[in-house]
């Protein structure tokens, strides 16, 4: 059934139209089923908050001041004298430093946990030693006569640094890392950022009451800002996981709702962002004591589960099943079958107490600044991790014997998934940098399309997500996945090696020789570092810059701030980004005409449209797309691979 997305002026998705479109019956299941039960989820609150401000939805409200609230139309400026561009890429800009110092954040309490270990202050061994050597020589440390602690050590400062730095250097990772060619560019633009708290601290203040209005230059802010949110916070968190934990693990595994059901365990799902508590609880699920006394409350064991990007993270390094991203997280808690639910850092909404409530499952926060009403707070403490991770199991345990008789409905729906996937076991995969170029150069894989980040309630849960995945596998692209889009796309069984089937011939033929599925789940959303990795690779071997290659980012249901600022930190490294549900960012946005039918809109031009769309490919080399339609979406993503083919007169 073709959905007619709801574009500015029409109405959102009811719980009707969820209900027809969703490709994931678990999760249909489960809303009908709480729906049936009288309990409260985000389906009903949004449905309660109609209609959204279309303000808000262009993103012309601007806040930034006590002048307003002002509404800016094209006629219309703000009190202060803001125009409509000044206005959309301020608020814009500010969504990005707010998604800078969230996965700042963790980036920051993972290398933390590194100088823990490494000066003796937490318990655990560095898991990554490759990782570390790889580093330190990047950073042309010392590595002679040094051990592994030491060195790892330096290289966490290393890294800290370019996220806290506030001297005016360029920041070092992105100097010993990033293309040449990229660096080059960067450089010339005048956006080389100097750390990821000193460019969200420049940010506030440039765009606070009559600082920069010359929305250009906010516009190259927005630039150093994303460079600054990549290499000072993704890429550190990515790495500081992979030094602490290890790469990740090859594996073949069930995901899903359905798994829920697997045996008389206690049951307990981390969820957030940053694995250092998860990763002591898998280690504590383990321990004698832990699993007698779950067992004289009556339990088989203990089992983990995993929801958003702390799902993600064991998935790919331990293969605990995921269950949802963050759009189902209540409706997780609502089979009744978790004991507890662990919080570390983001994503985790306040609706889940609610539901956790009617269940008596604990919820318990280990972040002071991810603190919920009606949890339980056991504050992560790294030099005691191992004593917190036992207490956090106990208090499962309890659950668990006091839950003996709740009503559990968990739906008979798994998949499954190969997981674990990275650049250099994605390369070696299909042969090798030469090999996996040439089967793109031949045109076996089309391109690569990464496509990633959140779910949102504007979209028929993870409906987008799905329905642009099937799309473009058929036309023989190949796809890369992280966040909660790979929850969508584990759920709908298309990174099982059997998906094969689903791609168009070419595709299809190619997975099958290397047997892999043409969809390769690379973790959690600061784990886009690997896709951004393999993209390098492949471009170096191909001899091209990065803009030149046929790959692109697409966040198909963008909902949270850190899902703009990965957008705009592919943006300036020359990869094309397409967003898919209308959020307010500066590009084009499809509006229905009045009476007309499902294909019958208009795109809107105005100034920051133009620059998105076609200068921009002159300065980066890539541009921005808005289109919410999968199918449409689909097509313009397989144009510009035509092009660039074409462009470089391969087959
Ligand atoms: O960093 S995809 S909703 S869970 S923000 Fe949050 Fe978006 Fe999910 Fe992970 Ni990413």
């Amino acid at each position: 059934m073709r959905y007619k997305y709801p574009y500015l002026n029409a109405e959102m998705p009811g719980t009707d139209d969820v209900l027809a479109v969703t490709p994931n019956s678990a999760a249909r299941e489960m809303m009908e089923h709480l729906a049936g039960q009288g309990i409260q989820t985000y389906l009903d609150r949004f449905a309660a908050q109609q209609p959204l401000c279309r303000f808000g939805l262009q993103g012309t409200c601007c806040r930034r001041c006590l002048w307003g609230p002002c509404r800016v139309t094209p006629e219309e400026r703000g009190v202060c004298g803001a125009d409509v561009p000044l206005v959309v890429i301020s608020n814009h800009i500010r969504m990005v430093a707010a998604g800078c110092a969230a996965h700042g954040q963790h980036a920051r309490l993972r290398l933390e946990a590194i100088l823990a270990i490494t000066e003796g202050r937490m318990a655990g061994e560095l898991q990554g030693a490759e990782r570390v050597w790889w580093l330190a020589k990047c950073f042309g440390l010392p590595v002679e006569g040094r051990s592994l602690t030491q060195v790892a050590a330096e290289v966490a400062r290393h890294l800290l640094a370019d996220l806290g730095r506030m001297e005016r250097e360029p920041m070092k990772a992105l100097l010993a890392l990033a293309p040449p060619e990229r660096v080059a560019l960067w450089h010339e633009l005048d956006v080389l950022p100097t750390s990821a708290f000193s460019e969200v601290f420049e940010t506030l203040q440039r765009t606070s009451l009559g600082t920069d209005s010359d929305w250009r230059n906010v516009l190259r802010q927005e630039m150093r800002l994303s460079l600054a949110f990549f290499w000072g916070c993704v890429v550190a968190a990515c790495w500081a996981s992979e030094m602490l934990y290890g790469p990740p693990r090859l594996q073949t595994v069930r995901v899903g709702f359905g798994t829920l059901g697997r045996g008389n365990t206690v049951k307990v799902a981390v969820h957030g962002h940053a694995p250092v508590l998860a990763e002591a609880l898998v280690i504590a699920t383990q321990r004698p004591e832990i699993i007698e006394t779950a067992r004289a409350a009556g339990a088989e064991g203990i089992d983990l589960y995993g929801i958003c990007c702390t799902g993600q993270e064991l998935l790919a390094r331990h293969g605990i099943p995921t269950t949802s991203g963050i759009l189902g997280q209540e409706l997780v808690i609502g089979t009744g079958a978790l004991d507890a639910l662990v919080a570390d850092q983001q994503c985790v909404i306040p609706g889940v107490s609610q539901v956790a409530a009617c269940f008596s499952t604990e919820v318990i926060t280990t972040s002071d600044s991810g603190r919920m009403e009606g949890a339980v707070h056991i504050p992560l403490d790294l030099e005691r991790i191992e004593k917190v991770a036992e207490a956090i199991l106990r208090k499962a345990i309890a659950a668990y014997d006091r839950r003996q008789e709740m009503p559990r409905h968990v739906p008979d729906a798994s998949q499954t998934a190969q997981v674990g996937w990275d650049e250099r076991s994605i390369l070696e995969a299909f042969g090798g940098r030469a090999e996996m170029l040439r089967l793109i150069r031949e045109g076996e894989i089309k391109g690569i399309v990464t496509l990633v980040s959140c779910n949102t309630p504007k979209v028929p849960y993870e409906h987008s997500n799905v329905s642009l995945a099937r799309d473009l596998l058929r036309r023989n692209i190949l796809i890369t996945t992280t966040g909660c889009a790979s929850h969508a796309l584990l759920n709908a069984g298309l990174a099982d090696p059997a998906a094969a089937d689903l791609a168009g011939e070419r595709l299809a033929q190619t997975c099958r020789r290397a047997g892999v599925p043409p969809v390769l789940p690379v973790g959690a959303c600061v784990d886009n570092t690997r896709t951004m990795f393999l993209f390098f690779d492949l471009a170096e071997e191909a001899g091209l810059a990065l803009p030149q290659m046929p790959f692109f980012y697409v966040g198909a249901e963008p909902g949270n701030e850190k899902a703009l600022g990965m957008g705009m930190a592919f943006f300036a490294h020359g990869i094309s980004v397409l967003a898919g549900y209308p959020v307010p960012v500066p590009v084009p946005l499809p509006v229905h005409v009045e009476g007309g039918d499902i294909d019958d809109y208009l795109r809107p031009r105005n100034e920051i449209a133009d620059f998105f769309g076609d200068e921009a490919r002159q300065v980066v080399g890539a541009k921005i797309y808005g289109e919410p339609y999968p199918d449409l979406a689909a097509g313009a993503i397989d144009m510009e691979f035509r092009r660039k083919r074409l462009a470089l007169g391969w087959g």
